[in-house]
């Protein structure tokens, strides 16, 4: 509010020794002193300050109204021989506010930093794509169940005659086939894909599109330790190195053998709290790459293995030590008050 006032009084002394004649300067008190001008706004925002604020907003308030006033009538009384009103511009300027990128691609850079320092390299595949990559090169054929999981949206355009349908990516696992096939088949893939998803879900931890990065690893002779080390790594690196991971079972149709991966709680550091199951907390799917899943990108599973995970950007974040956003579609309110607390 106080920038807002002296932004306000430094614009309209400028407009009123910019030489205004009588029209533009009955426009311009109109403008700034009327009862509906700029300055009868802002005082309609007076209730909603804390009331420490309040006397030393409106001591200023009075002040660049008294200073406009002021300067229209001297620039008036000018016209007949009087002074124009003093300005000292070498005054500092009011500073606008600084700005800083959204939490979300803070979160992103960390999140591809971490990896490309232990040899993962950053891609992107597409966010719109074919039902194929979406699911059925991933074990899915048409109709599989599993597939309700993913809440997908689909595309009202034309269906590819082997690729199918087009759809709004609901993960990033659409990546995995995409990569094989840009590797022509021949591992080694260090990959991570980092974008957006859309799934039909709103709620507390939901967003319609939220992000996900996505791992990949496929070699001669990569196992589940490999996965396991690597997951060490991001939780020690991201969250810092006093909270743990583990691997519990869980399924996934194009991993084999499939986990959650869990990590230990901010709060109690694995005891157990109200706010979490146990001490840990979820962070996302992982697993060994199904050997269908390699079939379909044309790798040999008799020579080649692979891991994966897909974890949500937002939810990651969200399980950093001293952040606490109790609703995930505050994220992309686009409310700066809320924003620029991070
Ligand atoms: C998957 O999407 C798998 N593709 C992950 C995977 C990749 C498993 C590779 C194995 C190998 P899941 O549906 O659980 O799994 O989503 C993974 C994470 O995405 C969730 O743990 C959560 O962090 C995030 N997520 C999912 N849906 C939403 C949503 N609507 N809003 C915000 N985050 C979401």
């Amino acid at each position: 509010m106080r920038d807002k006032l002296q932004n306000i009084k430094n614009e309209a002394l400028a407009l009123i020794i910019a030489g205004a004649d009588q029209a533009e300067k009955d426009r311009l008190r109109v403008h700034y002193l009327g009862k509906k001008g700029v300055l009868a706004e802002i005082a309609k925002e007076f209730p909603s300050l804390a009331s420490d604020e309040k006397a030393d907003v409106g001591e200023l308030f009075n002040d660049v109204k008294q200073a406009i006033t002021n300067a229209l009538g001297t620039v008036q009384a000018e016209s007949g021989g009087a002074a124009l009103p003093s300005v000292d511009v070498t005054l500092p300027g009011v500073k606008p506010p600084l700005g800083h990128l959204h939490p979300v691609t803070k979160a992103i850079a960390e999140i591809s930093s971490i990896f490309e320092r232990i040899g993962f390299t950053r891609v992107r595949y597409p966010e719109v794509d074919w039902d194929w990559y979406a699911f059925e090169s991933l074990n899915m054929p048409k109709g599989h169940p599993a597939r309700d999981e993913w809440e997908t949206f689909f595309v009202d355009a034309p269906d590819h005659s082997k690729l199918g349908k087009v759809v709004l990516t609901p993960h990033t696992s659409n990546g995995q086939v995409r990569e094989m096939e840009r590797v022509k088949a021949t591992p080694p893939i260090r990959m991570v894909n980092i974008a957006k998803c859309y799934r039909r879900q709103s709620d507390v931890s939901h967003t319609v599109m939220f992000h996900q990065f996505e791992g990949l690893v496929i070699d001669e002779g990569i196992n589940i330790t490999h996965l396991k080390g690597t997951i060490d790594h991001f939780v020690k690196q991201f969250f810092g190195p006093q909270r743990k991971s583990r691997l519990r079972p869980y399924h996934f149709q194009f991993t084999e053998p499939s986990f959650e991966v869990d990590v230990t709680c901010d709060i109690c550091n694995g005891r157990g709290c109200k706010l979490c199951k146990e001490g840990w907390l979820e962070l996302g799917g992982a697993g060994m790459v199904h050997p269908n899943v390699l079939k379909a990108g044309k790798i040999d599973s008799a020579k080649y293995s692979g891991f994966a995970f897909g974890w949500g950007v937002e939810r990651t974040y969200m399980m950093k030590s001293g952040i606490k956003i109790d609703d995930l579609r505050l994220l992309y309110s686009n409310d700066i008050r809320f924003l620029t607390q991070f």
